[in-house]
C-alpha cells in the first residue's frame, strides 16, 4: 500500500526573491514510488490562517506523513528539525506585514511538541546517500516553526494522526549567485553575519534529501500500524 505524503514549501519572503522550499515542493508534486505518493502545496508566509490552511490540506489529502519545508538562510546542510515550539516571535514582519512578538501559537497548548517523523534515521540515511544533513534543535520562532508546531498540534487532534516534521533548506546556488552580486533584488544581507562564502545546495540534491525523508517517514507509518495490529 502506498503511503500518502504531503510536502509543503513556502513562498518567497523577506530579502529573497525566491524560496527553494517552494521549488523543491513543486518538483516533488505527484512523485510516486512503490511505497508512497507525494502531493505538494506552497504556503504563504503569513501567520493568519496558517493553521486553517494546514487543516484544509489535511482534510483534502488525508496524508499519512506531512513534511513541511522552508528556507534557512545561510544553512550549509539540510536541517531536519527535532521540535516545534508554541511560540511566535518574529524578527521581521510576515508577508501580510504583521510582526507577531512573544505570543503563543495555540493558547494554553504545550510549550514544545517533538517532530513525529524519525529525525535521526532520516539524517543518517541522507548522509549515507551523500546529502549533507543534520538534526537541528531549533526551527526558530517565525513561520517555519509555526508550520511545524501547528501541523503537530493538528495531527494530535485527529484520529488518523499523520507523522509530521520539518526540514529547513539552504539557499540554492542561483540564489547565492544573486546574493553575491549577480543582480535581482536579493541583497547581501541574506548572508549569515561574518560569512564570506555563502553555503548553497543544488535543488536536485535538496529534492533527493526530502524524498529520502519521505520514504523513511512512510516506512515508519507502516511499522506503527503493524505494531498497533499486533498489540
Ligand atoms: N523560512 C522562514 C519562513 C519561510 C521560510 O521559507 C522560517 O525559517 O521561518
Amino acid at each position: 500500500m502506498r503511503r500518502r505524503v504531503l510536502i509543503t514549501g513556502f513562498e518567497p519572503y523577506g530579502d529573497w526573491s525566491s524560496n527553494p522550499s517552494a521549488d523543491v515542493a513543486s518538483a516533488l508534486h505527484e512523485h510516486q514510488s512503490a511505497t508512497l505518493t507525494i502531493t505538494s502545496a506552497v504556503l504563504p508566509v503569513v501567520l493568519e490562517n496558517l493553521r486553517a490552511r494546514i487543516e484544509a490540506l489535511l482534510d483534502a489529502h488525508a496524508p499519512d506523513v506531512v513534511i513541511c519545508l522552508g528556507l534557512h538562510p545561510g544553512a550549509a546542510t539540510l536541517r531536519v528539525e527535532r521540535v516545534g515550539l508554541n511560540v511566535a516571535d518574529f524578527v521581521r514582519p510576515d508577508n501580510a506585514g504583521e510582526q507577531t512578538r512573544n505570543a503563543e501559537l495555540v493558547a494554553g497548548a504545550p510549550h514544545a511538541l517533538p517532530a513525529s517523523i524519525p529525525v535521526h534515521t532520516i539524517v543518517a540515511s541522507q548522509l549515507e546517500r551523500g546529502i549533507p544533513a543534520t538534526v537541528s534543535n531549533s526551527a526558530g520562532t517565525y513561520l517555519c516553526n509555526a508550520a511545524l508546531y501547528q501541523s503537530l498540534h493538528i495531527a494530535a487532534t485527529r484520529t488518523a494522526k499523520p507523522l509530521c516534521g520539518f526540514i529547513h533548506l539552504p539557499f540554492s546556488p542561483a540564489q547565492v549567485a544573486r546574493l553575491m552580486g549577480g543582480g535581482a533584488s536579493d541583497s547581501a544581507s541574506g548572508a549569515a553575519p561574518g560569512q564570506d562564502v555563502i553555503a548553497s545546495m543544488h535543488i536536485t540534491d535538496m529534492c533527493e534529501g526530502v524524498r529520502i525523508a519521505a520514504e523513511i517517514a512512510a516506512a515508519a507509518v507502516c511499522s506503527t500500524s503493524e505494531q498497533m495490529t499486533h498489540a
